[in-house]
Formats: C-alpha cells, sequence, structure tokens
C-alpha cells in the first residue's frame, strides 16, 4: 500500500479518461493520489482491495475531497493551437478567405502587441478564459513582437497553464506586409534565440511548465533561409515546433509553386518535424505526406471549424485516425471563434459526419460520400485529452500513475448552463457524449495543473 507523507491530497471522484483511443474508462468513485510535486501517486478503483483502507488512512488524515455526485472528474483539455493575440478578434471578419483576413484583420491586430501596455490585459485574459474552459495546457502562437511573447509566456506561469508559447517567426517581405515582416534575419533569429532562452529562465520554470516553441507562421511568411535557420535550432535544442500545414487551396498552391513540394516536405527538409512538432490543420496531406509525418512522430492539430472557414474542407479525421499518427485538437482562435475544446470535439464529429455518403453538402471535391467516415465522440474526447498529450509528448492527459495531475471537474445539472444528466437513465457513454455535445465554461468547476488549483 501506499505511504501517505508525500500526498499532497486526494480526490474521490466518478472520473472519465481515454487511454486508448477509441475506447473511454469511468471509474465510479475512483481514488487519486496526488503528491507534492502535483503527480498522480497512485489511484484506486473502488473494487480494489485496498481501496477501503486506503480511504479510511485518507480521511482520517484530512487529505479526501468527495466530488459531489454529478460531477465529473477527467483529464484537463489540450489546445494545440491558439492564437493568442487573435482573442479579441474572436466572432469576427470570417467573411475572408485566408489571404485576405490575415491582411485586412489579423497582420495590424497582431502588430499592436508592440505596444506592452495593449498587450498585458489581453494575454491575461484569454489564458484565464482557455482555463476556465478547462484548457490545461495550451500551444500559443502570439506575435512577431519578443518583448510581448515573453509576457504571455510570464502570465502563463503566473496564471499556472501548462503552455508552450512561440514568437512568430516570418520574413518574406513578397507576402508580409512591410509594417508586420522581420525585415533583417539576422536580427530575428537573435530575438528568437534570446527567447528561448527567456521562456526557459523564467523564474519557477524549472520543470518547464512553460516552454518555448519555434514558430514559423507557414510556408508563405518564411524565406527558405529562415525556415532552415529555425530547423537547425529544432535540432539544437530539441524544441517543440508549430506551424500552420496545408491548411488552404491558396496555401497548398504556394508551396507548390514555388518549392515543387508539398508543406509537410518543405518542414521536413528545413529540419524542421520532430517527435514534439505541432502541424496545425493539415487537412490536404498526401499518402507521403501522413506517411513522412509518422516516420517524424510529428502531431497534427486538427481544427474543425476554421477548416470550414479557410479550406471549405472537413479534415480526413477518421483515415488519419487509422493510419495512427498523432492527432490532437485545436481551437484556432480566431480562424474559429470558441476558445473551448469540448467546442472543437464536437465541430470535429460533426464534420466527420458530413462527409459520410448519403449526406447531401458539397464541401469539397473528393470529400463526400466516403463509407465510415465518421468519427465518434469517444474519439474526439481522446484528441482533446490524450491524443493531444501525445503530440506534445506531455506527460498529462491520462489519469494514470505517474503521470502530472492535470485535470477538471465538469459539474452537470447546474443552473446556468444546458448540461442536464439524469443519472437513473444516462449511461457513462451517455455522459460523455453529453458533457461535449453540451459543457460550456459554466460547468467547469474545478481546474488543476500539476495539482494546482488554478481556477480564478
Ligand atoms: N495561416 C493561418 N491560419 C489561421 O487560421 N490563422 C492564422 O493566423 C494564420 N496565419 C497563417
Amino acid at each position: 500500500m501506499h505511504a501517505f507523507h508525500d500526498i499532497q491530497f486526494a480526490l474521490q471522484a466518478d472520473t472519465f479518461h481515454a487511454p486508448v483511443k477509441g475506447q473511454f474508462a469511468f471509474h465510479p468513485d475512483f481514488l487519486l493520489l496526488i503528491n507534492i510535486d502535483g503527480d498522480i501517486a497512485a489511484t484506486y478503483t473502488s473494487d480494489h482491495p485496498h481501496y477501503a483502507d486506503v480511504r479510511q488512512t485518507l480521511v482520517a488524515q484530512d487529505k479526501l475531497k468527495v466530488l459531489e455526485k454529478g460531477q465529473y472528474l477527467m483529464p484537463g483539455l489540450v489546445d494545440l493551437h491558439c492564437h493568442a493575440p487573435q482573442w479579441p478578434q474572436a466572432g469576427k471578419g470570417l467573411d475572408l478567405p485566408l489571404y485576405d483576413w490575415l491582411q485586412n484583420y489579423t497582420f495590424p491586430l497582431e502588430n499592436r502587441y508592440q505596444d506592452l501596455a495593449f498587450a498585458a490585459p489581453i494575454y491575461q485574459d484569454v489564458t484565464r478564459t482557455l482555463l476556465a474552459n478547462g484548457t490545461t495546457s495550451a500551444v500559443y502562437f502570439a506575435s512577431i513582437d519578443r518583448a510581448a511573447t515573453e509576457l504571455l509566456a510570464q502570465q502563463c506561469m503566473d496564471l499556472g497553464q501548462r503552455a508552450y508559447v512561440g514568437k512568430i517567426n516570418m520574413d518574406n517581405t513578397e507576402q508580409c506586409p512591410p509594417y508586420y515582416c522581420e525585415q533583417n534575419i539576422t536580427a530575428a533569429l537573435d530575438d528568437t534565440d534570446a527567447f528561448i532562452h527567456n521562456v526557459l529562465a523564467i523564474k519557477g520554470n524549472e520543470n518547464r511548465l512553460v516552454q518555448p516553441v519555434i514558430t514559423p507562421r507557414f510556408v508563405p511568411s518564411c524565406t527558405p533561409d529562415m525556415l532552415n535557420q529555425l530547423g537547425k535550432r529544432v535540432q539544437q535544442y530539441d524544441l517543440h515546433m508549430q506551424t500552420h500545414c496545408s491548411e488552404s487551396d491558396w496555401a497548398r498552391d504556394y508551396a507548390k509553386q514555388h518549392y515543387g513540394k508539398t508543406d509537410v516536405q518543405i518542414y521536413a527538409d528545413a529540419g524542421l518535424l520532430n517527435h514534439k512538432s505541432v502541424l496545425a490543420h493539415s487537412i490536404f496531406l498526401t499518402e507521403e505526406d501522413v506517411s513522412m509525418i509518422k516516420a517524424y512522430r510529428a502531431g497534427i492539430g486538427h481544427c474543425p471549424l476554421s477548416n470550414m472557414f479557410f479550406a471549405n474542407a472537413a479534415m480526413q479525421t477518421r483515415e488519419l485516425l487509422d493510419s495512427g499518427v498523432q492527432i490532437g485538437l485545436g481551437s484556432d482562435i480566431a480562424g474559429a471563434p470558441s476558445p473551448s475544446i469540448f467546442r472543437a470535439a464536437f465541430d470535429a464529429v460533426s464534420h466527420s459526419r458530413v462527409r459520410e455518403e448519403g449526406v447531401d453538402v458539397r464541401l469539397s471535391a473528393g470529400q463526400r460520400g466516403t463509407a465510415n467516415a465518421r468519427i465518434s465522440f469517444v474519439e474526439a474526447f481522446w484528441m482533446a485529452t490524450a491524443g493531444g498529450a501525445s503530440v506534445l509528448d506531455a506527460n498529462t492527459g491520462i489519469l494514470e500513475t505517474g503521470r502530472h495531475f492535470d485535470a477538471i471537474v465538469i459539474e452537470a445539472n447546474t443552473t446556468i448552463g444546458n448540461l442536464r444528466i439524469w443519472p437513473e437513465f444516462d449511461t457513462p457513454r451517455d455522459i460523455l457524449e453529453k458533457i461535449i455535445c453540451l459543457a460550456q465554461k459554466e460547468n467547469v468547476k474545478r481546474v488543476w495543473v500539476q495539482g494546482k488549483d488554478v481556477l480564478r
């Protein structure tokens, strides 16, 4: 049995998680023991032979919190793709195609983050909002401004969010407006190096709760030299890398015309792919692309709703899940308006359904009438938790011994909020599906990151 001196607290909770893709586990009255480092020291299902003894000892030591019925513990949600500076833009401006959207709305807004007084309250609000929605790990694109991006990293640290933060690099003067473009590659790379160093040196960041991410915006915005130089840094420091990949006809055609290759080939040749790379979108992949992503053990950040806006297409999620490629979900603020990964999970399911045979909606050539294209709510839940964590190579996403305790509590039947559960006839599978379909911020009652209560 477990020694209790290193236990910070323990929970008894009706618990959902998805350790295996395509399956979920529900443990009624699961006991989880959290150690002083914020890791899961032990777990006990209610039929475990030591369950009663362990529980009694925890109660005697005043370490056990028992969740009420109607509250459900689950792993914290993982957002693989969020543009923090675009938060003020969420919910507007999605009437334009990607290129025009970037030029007309996004670049002018991101450029304002040179002003730290402008940046600070917005960055604090977006981080708080994601936490309040149950996102315990977030992968952020910031802007090209180093100081503001360091501020975002510091705020994630202060608010206790597990965060992967990238200072954007974009230096292609033919595609980026003169006011929002890194005109001098040496200065830009010096800035990136300083950013990496400074984030790793944040006080209290010894365990790398907040990590720097190499962030070439996407193929059109970077020169080949920039991509290669960033690739060297990914290799040299073994860093995470995030970028947009094969996200629209325009971006795909740009890569073909300028390089004669796909985005994935370009990133691979530049040395940018590794086991911690996040390729957002990735919807027009070739079979060779998928094989290459798998060979590098890179991952995909699936952003279902923004795919609709910018690509007019639904991802081939079924095929990608079956291929074994690592895949999780992204909110893509502000290419899609919702900061909730439950919403992204719901959209991932519904978008897989419009691809199915017999659906009378033409989304894009070749993407209609596919047999068995649907994905299940359980698979979407896996992507939102364990799948996302695996893309990041993070020890989170599953509530099992040895993992970091990043978790949330969802409460049903609250006065505000639409999530209604009837325990006498809703099965665990029904409850999980209802949570994905209906849970809102109002239902997120507790949020822990690395064992620390971070909801305020
Ligand atoms: N490609 C992009 N796609 C998107 O959804 N948001 C962006 O900011 C962006 N930049 C390049």
